[in-house]
């Protein structure tokens, strides 16, 4: 049985991740990091908790002994390293404790591999958000493109990206980047823009609000699925060379053109709800994604599932189902 450790597991990749490998026959070991709500209710993990080949354990990647104590007690297979301070915007209130999770805590992670487990494969959660103002002239951005970031977190990233790599080629490490395009899900957390707009237009349709604010209506993204991108992600560990992937649904959308497809598909017009809220801006704004997956595609023989269409509407129900239910029981 392979043993996996994934750190951010109670993270939305984390917790499919986990469901992934477990289905896949994995033991899979996980760090949490403590925190004031009870780890039985961290609803993310509902579907694996009682799993007898699932374990949780505390750790926090800006504690190097946690990590090494961790490593030494799982000697795992493979390593994912999911844990960060995933929100761009909060990225430039709390910029060091970006880096400190974001960048040392890449280091922190491979430092611990190497001594440790070296013989174990390495996959980093690198971003699209490391592109920042790069778009190729085909109006792409891809493995090649320059890395140009914008924000904190883009610049933390870029770090982790990079440091992966020098552990690869200086140390011959099974070190990996998956370089992942915006993905999302029913467990996207709800201050990102798609969960934020989809909980938000079902309060409105259940009458529950009747105004939704938002900040830069006119950026683009490249919008996937979570249980698509972590399928992507154990086929990047696993490929017999140690590389780096673009994983991408090749299209994008703005933030506007989501509203418009969320709102229709609860017979709302977004116009009548939207405004704009300069609180919701950012210092610098990344403007447009769209990821050339096609190394993805050949290499790994991945592509994704779900449309863009299909996925806004599973968001959808999930909160009309939740919403209601609410109500229910009030
Ligand atoms: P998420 O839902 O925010 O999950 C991140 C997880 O990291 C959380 O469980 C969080 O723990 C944990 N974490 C934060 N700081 C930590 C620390 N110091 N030590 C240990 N764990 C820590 O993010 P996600 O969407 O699943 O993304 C997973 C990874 O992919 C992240 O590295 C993200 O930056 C990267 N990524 C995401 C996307 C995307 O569109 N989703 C795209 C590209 C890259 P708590 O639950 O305790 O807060
Ligand atoms: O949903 P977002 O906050 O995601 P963002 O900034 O693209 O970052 C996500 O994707 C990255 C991959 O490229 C990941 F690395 C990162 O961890 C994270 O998962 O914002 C998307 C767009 C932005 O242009 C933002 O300015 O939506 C715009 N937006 C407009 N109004 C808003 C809002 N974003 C948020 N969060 N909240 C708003 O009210």
């Amino acid at each position: 049985m392979k043993k996996a450790f994934i750190t951010g597991i109670a993270g939305q990749d984390g917790s499919y991740l986990s469901e992934y490998l477990l289905e896949l026959g994995y033991e899979v070991h996980g760090m949490v990091r403590r925190n004031s709500v009870a780890e039985n209710q961290q609803s993310r993990l509902n579907a694996v908790r009682l799993n007898p080949n699932f374990f949780a354990h505390y750790g926090d990647l800006t504690d190097q002994t946690s990590i090494e104590r961790l490593l030494t007690e799982i000697n795992p297979d493979e390593i994912y390293n999911l844990g960060a301070q995933s929100h761009v915007r909060v990225s430039f209130d709390v910029p060091q404790y970006t880096v400190q999770a974001n960048a040392l805590g890449v280091i922190n992670m491979l430092e611990a591999y190497k001594r440790i487990s070296p013989q174990a494969k390495f996959y980093q959660a690198s971003s699209s958000e490391m592109f920042g103002l790069t778009v190729e002239d085909d109006g792409y951005q891809r493995e090649t493109s320059v890395m140009n970031p914008v924000s904190p977190y883009g610049c933390a990233k870029v770090f982790g990206y990079n440091i992966v790599r020098h552990y690869r080629r200086a140390y011959n490490l099974h070190a990996t980047n998956g370089i992942l395009f915006n993905h999302e899900s029913p467990r996207r957390g709800s201050n990102f823009v798609t969960n934020k707009v989809v909980k938000t237009a079902c309060q409105i349709k259940l009458g529950l609000t009747d105004k939704l604010e938002l900040g830069n209506m006119d950026s683009y993204r490249d919008w996937g699925h979570s249980k698509d991108y972590v399928r992507a992600m154990h086929k990047v560990i696993n490929h017999d060379e140690a590389d780096d992937f673009c994983i991408s649904t090749m299209e994008t959308h703005s933030v506007r053109e989501m509203c418009d497809v969320v709102f229709k598909y609860l017979d709302l017009d977004y116009k009548d709800y939207v405004s704009q809220n300069p609180i919701y801006m950012r210092p610098e704004e990344l403007p447009y994604l769209k990821g050339d997956s096609t190394k993805a595609r050949t290499t790994l023989d991945w592509k994704p599932t779900y449309t863009f269409e299909e996925m806004m509407h599973e968001m959808c129900d999930h909160w009309l189902d939740v919403l209601q239910n609410i109500e229910s029981t009030r």
